[in-house]
């Protein structure tokens, strides 16, 4: 039987990171996936996290199965994190929080949910999105929409276009929203277009499925809820599928959550047994570490404190370096858009939309091995003071030919 399989091909993202590994040049600069870095071109654990897990090893009595849904701390943990506690959807009970495997596992879980509880519910994604949504969607059997989102010329969101196309939503279809730092993009709505796609979605009786996997990269762990809170005042149906890969730096650890919203609290409860279902055939039950290590640093008030500085420290450090890369590129006299580089300094979070074109990325691994996907995105966290220099200078080089 297995003779005859072709092998697959590579993902276009995770792809590039085995090929920046075996490439042999000592300059080599990669900022293909979504992974933080520091100063020093390292994704280190977080003091927070290695403090959690002391607590962690001392105090854990059990190995023993977690609910099907996670443990009710981590659950009311996130819960707290994503909603004030004066939000009517937690105080009258309409936010069921269940732990997920990753922001990846989130996501199959609720296009499961979705495929065998509202098969005719249809998704609609943003063009472009993350390269994984369509897969994941495709994999779970839920039919799928495309409504245009960035406008390349004016490097903005295409609000008109976007809200132009969502005419086309039926009642009961599910639209996916970057709850911030869009990947790839790097822009986001401002909170007047939340409200004027949370009045769309409202008037097409729409659900809105929000990815939030960037929580406090863009302004801020509040500042980065707004369309989440937005889209939770006007809309009575909301998914949320959240990763706490970035946020905590516990990318290994694969932990996230799914977070439903209902119109009452039984339609909740409702909602949360038909999950369970989808997860018991799945994979049963979710990890413990990570969860563990979450709910220990929202839990304990210095621990958190901790996490915040060091989740600003991560934010703040990728917004100089998109400064450092707009000022090295104004510096060589190179423009990677008609209207200059300040766009570089106004997207937010990990990811840019830098305008480099197919030859452009394939010149700069070829000659540069500079790794950057396929679409131009790059990952501004891989940048740092030691290389943006020879960045810039490669960029240049590229663009000028
Ligand atoms: N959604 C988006 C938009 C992402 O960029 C990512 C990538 O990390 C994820 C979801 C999934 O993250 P993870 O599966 O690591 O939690
Ligand atoms: O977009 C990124 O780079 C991150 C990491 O299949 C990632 O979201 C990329 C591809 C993938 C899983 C995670």
């Amino acid at each position: 039987m297995f003779e005859n399989v072709q092998p697959a091909p590579p993902d276009p993202i995770l792809g590039l990171t085995e090929a920046f590994k075996a490439d042999t040049n000592p300059d080599k600069i990669n900022l293909g996936v979504g992974v933080y870095k520091d100063a020093n071109g390292t994704t280190p654990v977080l003091e927070s996290v290695k403090a959690a897990e002391k607590t962690l090893l001392e105090t854990e009595k059990t190995k023993a199965y977690l609910p099907i849904d996670g443990s009710p701390a981590y659950s009311d943990a996130i819960k707290a994190l994503l909603f004030p506690a004066s939000s009517p959807v937690v105080a009258e009970g309409r936010a069921v929080t269940l732990h997920a495997p990753s922001g990846t596992g989130a996501l199959r879980v609720a296009g499961e949910y979705l495929a065998s509880n509202h098969p005719e519910s249809r998704i609609w994604m943003s063009t472009p999105t993350w390269p994984n949504h369509a897969p994941i969607f495709t994999a779970a059997g839920v039919a799928q929409e495309a409504y245009p989102y960035y406008d390349a010329q004016g490097q903005k969101l295409d609000i008109d276009a976007m809200l132009a196309a969502l005419d086309g939503v039926k009642a009961g279809d599910v639209v996916l929203l970057h709850g911030c730092c869009h990947n790839p993009s790097g822009v986001d709505p401002t909170p007047e277009q939340w409200v004027a796609i949370a009045d769309k979605l409202a008037e097409k009786k729409a659900v809105a499925l929000l990815d939030f996997a960037y929580q406090g990269f863009g302004s801020g762990i509040d500042e980065d809820s707004v369309g989440l809170h937005t889209l939770a005042e006007k809309l009575p149906e909301l998914i949320v599928c959240t990763s706490y890969s970035k946020n905590f730096s516990l990318y290994n650890e694969r932990i996230g959550a799914l977070t439903f919203v209902a119109p009452s609290a039984d339609a909740a409860k409702a909602v949360l047994s038909q999950v369970k279902t989808v997860i018991r055939r799945m994979y049963s039950n979710p990890p413990a570490h990570g969860a563990g290590i979450v709910t220990t640093i929202l839990n304990d008030a210095s621990l958190r404190a901790r996490w915040e500085v060091e989740l600003a420290a991560m934010r703040e450090r990728i917004q100089s370096m998109r400064s450092k890369l707009a000022t090295g590129l104004d510096q060589r006299s190179v423009q990677l858009s008609a209207t200059g580089n300040g766009f570089l300094t106004t997207q937010r979070g990990m990811f840019s939309f830098s305008g480099l074109n197919k030859d452009h990325v394939q010149k700069l691994r070829a000659e540069y091995a500079i790794y950057i996907v396929g679409s131009g995105r790059i990952n501004v966290a891989g940048i740092t003071d030691n290389n943006v220099d020879r960045l810039c200078d490669a960029i240049a080089a590229v663009t000028k030919n």
